[in-house]
């Protein structure tokens, strides 16, 4: 990245900043990833650097419920809830009785990719073993 006249003496009001010359954001990253590929040798001494550390919101989650069926066996519930959801025995029979009380119950609350997997891989478990079990996805998030 070229730097241009319009990148030099930015205004930064009364910070004090208005002496340092602008530098952009790519400029640093190119510098301190690989100095031979920037346009410079070296950082100007009187550079001030905004805080680089990156931005990234926590990504939206997403819980995946089971639901209550007629047909498939409370033991294969509590096979699935130990097998895909890592649940200890004691909490996989609470959940399948919940579910088998309630109608649904939360296996489980990951960001989409896991959650998405998590519903295949019991779809097609169950399908293989001639269960009609269904698990589902629900955004957990309050947005
Ligand atoms: N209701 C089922 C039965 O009586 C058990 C069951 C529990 C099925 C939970 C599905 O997600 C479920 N055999």
């Amino acid at each position: 990245m070229r730097q241009t006249s319009s990148h030099k003496a930015q205004t930064k009001g009364n910070t004090g900043y208005e002496s340092a010359e602008y530098v952009t954001k790519m400029n640093i990253l190119a510098w301190i990833c690989h100095p031979i590929m920037s346009t410079r040798t070296s950082l100007p001494p009187d550079l001030v650097v905004e805080k680089l550390t990156a931005k990234t919101a926590p990504p939206p989650m997403f819980k995946v419920i089971l639901l209550n069926d007629d047909y498939t066996p409370m033991e294969f519930v509590v096979h699935i809830l130990e097998k895909f959801f890592g649940k200890n025995s004691e909490d996989a029979f609470r959940v399948m009785l919940q579910v088998h009380h309630e109608g649904k119950g939360v296996c489980g609350v990951y960001p989409f990719d896991i959650a998405s997997s998590r519903v295949a891989q019991v779809a097609q478990y169950a399908r293989a073993r001639q269960h009609p079990l269904q698990c589902v996805l629900e955004p957990a998030d309050d947005a």
